[in-house]
């Protein structure tokens, strides 16, 4: 199983025995460190995707991966049925250093994203009043939350939904940074939460306005509402903070997380809230087989102390400014426009001579730097957050080079 393959080998094996779920660009990674990553053919690329940001701290981080292994040949997993000797440690640690009371361990964004909603329903019940099964979460037009029965009901995206009804009620749709539709919806008495993307990220690097959040916060507020900030994608350093809701200094009742919090290396995610909150799942109400696991909470730790320890938030948010700065001088007509924060940044391309997005990804990756279209015309540039500020410009001369190809 082992020999090597060629490219053109490994998307045929994919093609044919593979779910065609995934359009890939025709590149077949096999190598990765900091900022980069090699084909099997050798070629180098900056890979400005990151395994959509959970990748923030760099490829193989040696810290992280260290954590990984010393752990794998020690105890991998005992299940939530036994205490292990890692996951109280860093309940303790996250908890800290997010400044919540308690975490509930889980492993994909999805399942954080799905361990929300019950707890805000929960919290609707026991703690709000809310009648039983009439609890409501608004949701915003554009989101992504993952890819579950219940989070696709609540999704407006034709392919991530049509065709897999019936749908989870129970959710109330409102455009994106909109605060008077907000306020509208937050009328009905019987909405329980607020869930939100602090940037739309699938949307397109849909940036809010300023204010969007506080505003939505505390109209939240207002009607004793659970504010729920999905940071699986913008957190952890992602936009120039440690949290997206920090530029407004938001703090959520309760929080999604996962992707980088295991640097790429596991899927490990977390919801994390108050006691208030968090307590109102008993016992065998909530739970999973990986969750919490010792590989996942050894990990986690070294994740999060390598954000700290190298300062990614500052880099993402000085790195963030030069990149939307040196974008934005670039005549072209096919840059509509440059829009992101941190290192979280897309270009809305406008097609020229039949030539989208895609061809310009295409063109980006022969040139050694690999993106992905969303949307069409839409490219997102989310670089791991270690990027140096000599290789940003090196990834910038890339990115520049591959449209002007166009003009
Ligand atoms: C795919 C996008 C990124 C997320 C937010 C929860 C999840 C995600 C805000 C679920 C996941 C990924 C999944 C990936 C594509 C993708 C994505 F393009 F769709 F928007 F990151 F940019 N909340 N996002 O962004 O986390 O269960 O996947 O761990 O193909 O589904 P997951």
């Amino acid at each position: 199983m082992s020999e090597k393959i060629t490219s053109q080998k490994a998307i045929e094996l994919e093609d044919k025995y593979g779910a065609h779920n995934y359009h890939p660009l025709p590149v077949v990674l096999s190598k990765g460190e900091g900022p980069f990553v090699w084909d099997v053919e050798g070629k180098k690329y900056f890979d400005f995707l990151s395994a959509y940001s959970a990748v923030n701290q760099g490829h193989c981080h040696p810290k992280i991966v260290e954590a990984l292994v010393d752990q794998a040949r020690t105890l991998t997993l005992t299940s939530r049925a036994f205490y292990n000797d890692c996951l109280g440690p860093y309940e303790k640690y996250i908890t800290a250093y997010f400044g919540y009371d308690k975490v509930l361990p889980m492993n994909s964004g999805a399942e954080a994203d799905e361990t929300a909603i019950k707890l805000c329903r929960k919290w609707a019940y026991d703690k709000k009043g809310v009648p039983a099964n009439e609890a409501k979460i608004v949701v915003c037009e554009g989101n992504f939350h993952g890819r579950t029965t219940t989070i696709i009901s609540m999704s407006t995206d034709p392919d991530a939904r049509g065709g897999f009804g019936p749908y989870t009620p129970g959710f109330v749709i409102v455009p994106y940074n909109d605060i008077p539709a907000l306020e509208k919806a937050l009328e009905d008495p019987n909405v329980a939460g607020f869930l939100v993307e602090p940037i739309q990220g699938e949307a397109g690097v849909y940036v809010p306005e300023d204010g969007y959040l506080k505003k939505s916060y505390d109209l939240c507020k207002s009607r004793n509402v659970l504010f729920i900030a999905d940071e699986v994608q913008t957190g952890i350093a992602r936009t120039g903070k440690l949290l997206a809701c920090d530029h407004e200094n938001v703090r959520p009742d309760i929080l999604i997380l996962g992707k980088a919090l295991s640097g790429g290396v596991l899927p490990v995610s977390a919801v994390l809230a108050d006691d208030h909150i968090m307590l109102v799942i008993k016992p065998g109400q909530h739970g999973s087989t990986f969750g919490g696991n010792p590989m996942a909470a050894k990990v986690a730790v070294a994740a999060l102390e390598v954000v700290k320890d190298e300062k990614l938030a500052e880099r993402s948010e000085k790195l963030g400014e030069i990149f939307r700065s040196e974008l934005r001088k670039v005549k072209s007509e096919m840059i509509e426009l440059v829009r992101g924060k941190g290192l979280l940044n897309a270009i809305v391309i406008r097609p020229k001579n039949g030539k989208e997005a895609w061809d310009v990804c295409v063109k980006m990756a022969e040139n050694g730097l690999l993106a992905k279209p969303t949307h069409q015309h839409i490219i997102r540039f989310a670089p791991p957050l270690v990027i140096t500020e000599e290789q940003l410009m090196e990834a910038l001369e890339i990115i520049i080079k591959s449209i002007l190809v166009f003009e």
